[in-house]
């Protein structure tokens, strides 16, 4: 077993050729936190105001979005989404990912029957869009990442929608945290360990919820076991919409 700081190195030297055509790789440490990224944590006033459910060593703020920002957010998102539609990848076998994805930012994440990656571009050739200023200002309150994020995923779960257990270790460096906003129906989450086999524990995620992976729990395996369809009334047509920011 490797150690995280280990890890980083490891995943710094393979993937820097994976974006050699842009000016960085995903994420730069030294832009982040005064380069402390070991001890990234939410602000202390955040954390006067309420304390996260730690699983796994991911931190889930429970309710920390307001329904009136959780609207905005949805807005906002809309304009994503016009500019930058969700779309149903392929993954390399050609087997139609169940998630439909979008992006914001520097990158958004794509697949087909290459493989999946982190594009500068969306497949038709048009670059993402902005990320909305309503997003990133939640990565400010819950990161302490003076960076701002390189990609805002964008994921869409309908009704019978999972998401697999895998890891996010297609970034470049994992010193840099995650940021997790849930929008609309619940969904049973799972964080394993930093193995698939490692033991893992489960939550749902609610509407509102903002989940921070840093430190240990950046490289633990995740997914999405089912969806309560139906369970909030943020979204008319139902289903769930997750945003990362990485
Ligand atoms: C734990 N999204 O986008 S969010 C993903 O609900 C992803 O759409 C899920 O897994 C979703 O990669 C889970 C919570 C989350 C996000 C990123 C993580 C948990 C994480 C990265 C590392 C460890
Ligand atoms: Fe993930």
């Amino acid at each position: 077993l490797i150690t995280l700081q280990q890890a980083v190195l490891y995943r710094s030297a393979t993937l820097l050729g994976v974006y050699k055509e842009a000016d960085l790789p995903l994420q730069a440490a030294d832009m982040c936190n005064n380069g402390k990224m070991a001890d990234i944590l939410p602000s202390d006033d955040l954390q006067d105001i309420m304390t996260p459910i730690n699983l796994n060593d991911s931190l889930i703020f429970a309710g920390a979005i307001e329904v009136e920002l959780q609207r905005k957010l949805v807005v906002d998102l809309r304009d994503v989404a016009r500019l930058a539609p969700f779309r149903q990848y392929e993954t390399r076998s050609g087997r139609k990912i169940g998630v439909r994805m979008t992006a914001a930012g520097d990158y958004g994440w794509t697949s087909d029957r290459e493989g999946y990656r982190y594009e500068p571009r969306q497949p038709d050739g048009d670059p993402w869009p902005e990320i909305p200023i309503s997003l990133f200002e939640i990565w400010q309150q819950y990161t302490d990442c003076s960076r701002k994020p390189q990609c805002c995923l964008v994921n869409y779960y309908g009704e019978k929608t999972r998401m697999g257990l895998h890891q996010d270790n297609d970034e470049a460096d994992f010193s840099l945290p995650v940021l997790s906003i849930s929008l609309g129906d619940d969904a049973l989450f799972r964080v394993g360990g930093r193995l698939r086999s490692d033991p893992s524990k489960s939550i749902w995620l609610k509407s509102g919820d903002v989940c921070l992976l840093t430190g240990q729990s950046r490289l633990a395996f995740h997914g999405i076991d089912k969806l309560r369809l139906g369970s909030s009334k943020l979204l008319p047509n139902k289903g769930r919409i997750n945003v990362t920011m990485r």
